[in-house]
């Protein structure tokens, strides 16, 4: 069979890959497909917006685990919120600290079609006796869940849409707030600069108004709208996620691709001017 452009349409712009769609099927939340690409291995889709690929996981995951894994006082329990593909709970495991994963999805067909169709993503993490997964929706567990009861959270949501819109809200943030432990790390995705320029500066300003001590991040996820991406880092004690623990980042700096102390240290600086203008002071 011949392959196609299978693309998410976003404003006016689409982002496109070549390839053969393998599997599409709907849960009670959206449509979830699974492609074979001939530039990225296979890729993820909810809702027909890409979520992640064979070849460029590492871009996302590797962004959004690293800084809080490397930075947090202790990595006793982590919380992942979303994370169905298995990529951050991969990414978490490469840390042999880590104690416990609460890996909280809401959409159980997710995780079936992803460990059926692109079992890499998630990897050896799938079988290890540290990951914890609960089909739940993450916003009524994290309200529910005790004050200072996580070292970790990180927010592996889609886009602010669709299932995955409480995510990025006030409340949410501030049960994320109160169930992190005081010398713990949050982090969530927090879209793109360019393409979703309104929702990303909604997020830091909240998160900043809700934490002590927050920073976005900023790096590229190229099959994601304008392929700029962010995610945002907060602390309540002080901004551990800039500082990585050596010990920590010897264990694992050979096994990163994208992620490096010295990566990081310039991804924390790159916030464009026009971001820096339009949050609030
Ligand atoms: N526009 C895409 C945003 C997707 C963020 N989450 C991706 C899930 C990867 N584990």
């Amino acid at each position: 069979m011949d392959n196609d452009w299978i693309d998410e349409y976003h404003e006016g712009v689409r982002y496109g890959l070549k390839g053969k769609v393998i599997i599409k099927e709907f849960s009670p939340y959206q449509e979830i497909a699974v492609i074979e690409s001939e530039r990225y291995g296979r890729g993820l889709l909810l809702d027909s917006c890409w979520m992640t690929a064979e070849k460029q996981e590492k871009h996302y995951h590797e962004c959004l685990a690293q800084p809080a894994l490397c930075g947090a006082k202790n990595l006793d329990k982590i919380l992942i919120i979303g994370g169905g593909d298995g990529g951050t709970a991969k990414e978490c495991l490469k840390h042999k600290e880590v104690g416990y994963i609460d890996l909280v999805e809401i959409d159980s067909k997710v995780i079936e079609i992803c460990q059926e169709y692109i079992p890499t993503i998630g990897g050896n993490a799938w079988n290890d006796p540290r990951l914890n997964i609960a089909i739940e929706d993450g916003i009524k567990f994290v309200e529910q869940a005790q004050q200072d009861s996580y070292d970790i959270i990180l927010v592996d949501g889609s886009d602010a849409k669709g299932p995955a819109e409480g995510l990025f809200n006030r409340d949410f943030f501030e049960n994320c707030q109160r169930i992190l432990k005081p010398n713990g790390i949050f982090a969530t995705q927090s879209e793109s600069p360019e393409a979703f320029l309104k929702v990303h500066i909604e997020i830091i300003n909240l998160i900043n108004e809700i934490f002590n001590y927050s920073d976005p991040l900023y790096g590229w996820v190229p099959m994601y709208p304008s392929g700029w991406w962010s995610w945002t880092f907060a602390a309540i004690d002080k901004p551990r996620y800039l500082n990585p623990i050596k010990r920590r980042v010897d264990c694992i700096e050979q096994n990163c691709q994208i992620w490096s102390p010295r990566w990081q240290k310039g991804a924390f600086q790159a916030m464009p001017a026009f971001i820096e203008r339009g949050l609030k002071k």
